[in-house]
């Protein structure tokens, strides 16, 4: 999408600190962290939010939640103490840029409830 931020760093021409990369997927590290490890995975093609899914994104998803944030857990020795994953959606969900985008926060205590 032409005006969309991450779609621009996906693509590259925003530059970003990549912590993964595969054909369908990016990870980068967050502009404002929120923890000592705070890492945002995206789609690489455009879906507004996790409300936006379609069926046929269900294999994205999957990739997403089942290979890529392990993966980038273990990869940042998050795994052992936890972690959270945050995808904020819709306004009064807190989703301020408009492309899917799953928070991994790490390396401290969190907590709960959030604001
Ligand atoms: P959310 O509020 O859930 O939509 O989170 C959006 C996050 O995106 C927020 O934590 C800041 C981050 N962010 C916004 N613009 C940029 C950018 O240009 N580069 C990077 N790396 N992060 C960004």
């Amino acid at each position: 999408m032409a005006d969309c931020i991450f779609c621009k760093i996906a693509q590259k021409e925003i530059p970003s600190t990549l912590v993964y990369e595969d054909e369908l997927v990016a990870a980068f590290k967050d502009l404002e962290p929120q923890a000592p490890f705070h890492a945002l995975v995206i789609p690489k093609k455009h879906v507004e939010s996790i409300a936006a899914l379609k069926a046929e994104d269900k294999e994205l998803a999957a990739h997403i939640l089942c290979d890529v944030i392990p993966q980038i857990a273990e990869e940042q020795g998050l795994t052992e103490k936890g972690f959270r994953v945050v995808a904020n959606t819709g306004e009064e969900g807190g989703q301020t840029v408009k492309h899917l985008h799953f928070h991994i926060l790490g390396g401290r205590s969190m907590q709960w409830p959030p604001g």
